[in-house]
């Protein structure tokens, strides 16, 4: 069953949905047709390879080395490819597994299995507190910006909750009229300060406006780079003290965008700012445009932070909850 906007946020008795929260088959089937649409690329590099090896007929030695090279051009992670194989080896040399379908099915459900977070609340986001503080980080480019608006209006429109932005990447005037154009676009207000202000001082009056304003979900943008490594590691550690100066608690949630088309590149940077600030959730982001699609499950599985929303395209619209069983149906799903 696929995930929508209810499963993955908890909203608690209070939330006011005027969007009907359940969403119907009808709109469902669409909306994983779309995903697969938006995997297209992926699906085409691995599926065909998938096939190829397991309808072979005899399956050998090589039938698992090709299978192995497949998922991890998709960038699946050696990790999680080696895993992965070894149980469908092992599986089939039972003779548990008979025939491609039951192969390739098989497979799928052991993807998902590695994708899906253990512990199913880890997977949400809790928007019972009130209000709720999101700060977003990222490297730049990987689209932070692009998220905040979308995550905006699906709050919004699909949870009734009120939001407010926080443009705390001051660095850039481009930023914040970017950030701006996104609130408008998703019908929320905004928070400012003057170019080259203190990211921690925007950080902090987003939320004090916030909190003034009676609004259920604040969401801060942050910068995504500075001269060094250091020097932004640093600077969100500062953004998220300040935030939890002005409300105790917060932020409540922080989300990193990971860029899918940076492959293992996006694992290595998630790891770097894992380590330097706690991050609850990974929205990976422009699954449309890439065959790596492999690395949500690379995430996933190796990383150990649950992937929870993805980006698949630049419109309000392309923002999905991450489901692991979706997900890896669509990667190896024939046609
Ligand atoms: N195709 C596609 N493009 C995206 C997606 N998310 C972001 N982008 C684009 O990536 C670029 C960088 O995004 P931006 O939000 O500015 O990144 P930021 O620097 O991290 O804030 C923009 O051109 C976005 O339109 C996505 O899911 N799919
Ligand atoms: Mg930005």
């Amino acid at each position: 069953m696929p995930r929508d906007w209810t499963d993955v946020f908890i909203t608690g008795d209070g939330a006011r949905v005027v969007a009907p929260a359940q969403e119907e088959p009808e709109k469902r089937r669409g909306f994983f047709r779309r995903l697969r649409e938006n995997l297209s690329k992926t699906r085409q590099a691995l599926g065909a390879e998938i096939q190829a090896t397991l309808f072979a007929g005899e399956l050998d030695a090589e039938t698992w080395e090709r299978l192995e090279e497949a998922l991890i051009m998709a960038d699946v992670g050696a990790k999680t490819t080696a895993e992965v194989v070894a149980r469908l080896e092992m599986e089939a040399d039972e003779g548990g597994l008979e025939g491609g379908e039951a192969l390739s099915r098989r497979l799928t459900e052991l993807l998902a299995d590695l994708a899906r977070p253990q512990d199913g609340d880890s997977s949400r986001i809790d928007l019972t507190h009130e209000p709720t503080v999101i700060m977003v980080a990222g490297v730049n480019g990987t689209g932070k910006t692009t998220t905040i608006g979308k995550l905006a209006w699906h709050l919004q429109r699909e949870l009734g909750k009120s939001v407010v932005l926080g443009a705390a990447d001051t660095y850039r005037a481009a930023a914040v009229e970017q950030l701006a154009g996104w609130a408008q676009r998703a019908g929320c207000e905004i928070v400012t300060g003057p170019e080259g202000s203190d990211p921690g001082s925007v950080a902090f009056d987003a939320v004090r406006q916030g909190r003034e304003r009676g609004a259920d979900v604040i969401v801060i943008d942050t910068a995504g780079r500075l001269h060094t490594q250091d020097h932004l590691m640093a600077e969100l550690t500062k953004v998220r003290r300040v935030i939890g100066k002005q409300l105790e608690g917060a932020p409540h949630e922080t989300l990193l965008t990971v860029d899918a088309t940076t492959g293992q590149n996006g694992l290595r940077q998630a790891k770097l700012f894992s380590e330097a600030v706690p991050v609850d959730g990974i929205v990976l982001t422009k699954l449309d445009g890439t065959a790596k699609g492999g690395i949500a499950l690379a995430i996933a599985g190796e990383l150990g932070i649950p992937v929870k929303l993805i980006g698949i395209g630049e419109a309000l619209e392309d923002l999905r909850p991450f489901d692991a069983d979706d997900f890896a149906r669509a990667l190896v799903a024939p046609e």
